[in-house]
């Protein structure tokens, strides 16, 4: 991944399709494959969570989630794999599509995983205090197992309490959650929707599936309208949906909000408001080496029509505009940024735990969306590690060759956990920039990078 990212963006930079000016924000991850985004807002930040598709994969070698966080729909912070199949003693892998809500001040986590013993996919539920994880198997076997269709959940509380949780390919199910969030209503049991062309429209030429609806159902309401919007049409999917009056249907077709695009044969949709906006997750193929199995997570906003309809959204490269700036004079973790050119994350054992960036090499970068730097910055502290040559920190503005303000030589600090603080002037940093800490020195591994902060004139 790191190497095929580095090598598409130095094609990008040596032709003349490379504007400053556009510099693409979507995928929101460029350090490996995502999947099946799955958002939540709680309180001022969006939470991302995702699937991971291994490198190389053929099929959906999936092994982990991973959770990312934002707070203005341009930067994102990586905080790792906060759950893992492994955490389920009854799973043996095929960690697919999942989705995190929070109640009661815990965080629950629905994933579909591969049961061991049943040989196919089965719906388990994990639970923490923390929107980062970690995240423990809350029951020690699967909430749901009806049948090999019991993949890709999406939960949502309604106004009365009354949490569902609906689930499926091809075929639509959903149970009524009890308030535990970990059982369900046994008197009601697992419900098969009604899969009729009215509610899910009309497929062509497919006895077997003759609705749109195929899976990666996504389930909430707005107003008084409730929404369920999923992959459809088969392979390739876009993404459609259906409305209802009601949380268990009837369902009623609304057409097709993503057409099929983007190098990636399914699609999976995740739907937020967010301070006021509305955001639009969904996964292509859009990074080097994409494709169906290595998919990428991407957002755009939109505005939903006054009549509670989605417009067509098609796939940007440009994502979202940022709708706050960031402040570059507290202390920002280098896995945050909205491009990282080359660079791998990992945890970190340095003092503030979480992650750093690493593997670092000559050329390689981290852009930072819409930094303000006020009156002007007077230096720059960043925290590194290196066990290999070192090298420099560049930090440009609004371009990895824009105006350079200041230079950080970092030199071997004597392992690649090893951090120290290292400082350098700045000057020619005012106003607001996309900042980019552009690393430069020699062959193989110049340092890991944990944290960065400016200070002001
Ligand atoms: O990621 C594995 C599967 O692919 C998901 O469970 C489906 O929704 C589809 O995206």
């Amino acid at each position: 991944m790191k190497k095929l990212v580095s090598l598409a963006v130095a094609g990008l930079l040596a032709s003349s399709l490379y504007s400053p000016v556009s510099f693409a924000d979507n995928p929101v991850v460029q350090t490996l494959y995502t999947a099946d985004p799955a958002p939540l807002v709680y309180n001022d930040t969006v939470y991302l969570y995702t699937g991971h598709d291994e490198d190389n994969s053929t099929y959906y070698t999936m092994n982990d989630w991973r959770v990312y966080s934002s707070k203005d729909m341009a930067n994102w912070t990586d905080h790792g794999s906060p759950l893992s199949y492994k955490a389920f003693s009854w799973s043996s892998g095929e960690a697919w599509a999942s989705q995190v809500i929070e109640r009661n001040g815990k965080f629950y986590f629905y994933v579909t995983a591969k049961s061991t013993s049943l040989g196919r996919p089965a719906i388990g539920v994990a639970v923490s205090n923390s929107p980062t994880g970690p995240f423990v198997d809350a029951i020690g076997k699967p909430l749901v197992s009806s049948s090999w269709g019991d993949i890709d959940p999406t939960v949502y509380v309604d106004s009365d309490g009354q949490a569902y949780l609906y689930w499926g390919n091809p075929t639509l199910k959903y149970v009524k959650l009890n308030p535990d969030m970990i059982s369900y209503n046994q008197s009601t049991g697992i419900v098969q929707v009604p899969m009729t062309t009215e509610s899910f429209g009309v497929r062509n030429g497919n006895a077997d599936r003759p609705t749109l609806y195929e899976e990666g159902p996504w389930f909430y309401k707005r107003g008084s309208l409730y929404y369920m919007v999923y992959g459809a049409s088969g392979i390739p999917e876009n993404i459609a949906y259906s409305t209802s009056s009601s949380p268990t249907g009837p369902w009623k077709y609304r057409g097709i909000i993503m057409p099929t695009q983007g190098g990636s044969f399914t699609n999976h949709p995740g739907i937020i408001d967010f301070k006021g906006r509305s955001y639009f997750f969904y996964h292509n193929g859009a990074l080097p080496g994409g494709g169906g199995f290595t998919r990428s997570v991407a957002v755009e906003q939109f505005t939903y029509n006054a009549d509670g309809s989605f417009p067509i959204i098609n796939m940007t490269t440009a994502g979202p505009q940022p709708i706050a700036t960031l402040n570059p004079y507290v202390r920002t973790q280098a896995e945050t940024s909205a491009w990282a050119a080359g660079v791998e994350t990992e945890t970190t054992s340095d003092t503030d735990g979480g992650m750093n960036v690493g593997f670092i090499d000559h050329g390689d970068y981290l852009k930072i969306k819409n930094v303000n730097f006020g009156a002007g910055a007077a230096a720059f502290e960043a925290r590194v590690a290196s066990a290999g040559s070192g090298g420099n920190i560049e930090l440009r503005l609004d371009s990895p060759t824009g105006t350079l303000v200041g230079t950080c030589a970092v030199q071997n600090t004597g392992g690649w956990q090893s951090w120290v603080t290292k400082t350098c002037t700045v000057s020619g940093a005012s106003g607001t920039h996309d900042l980019y800490l552009k690393f430069t020195g020699g062959s193989g591994y110049l340092f890991n990078m944990n944290w960065w902060k400016f200070s002001a004139n």
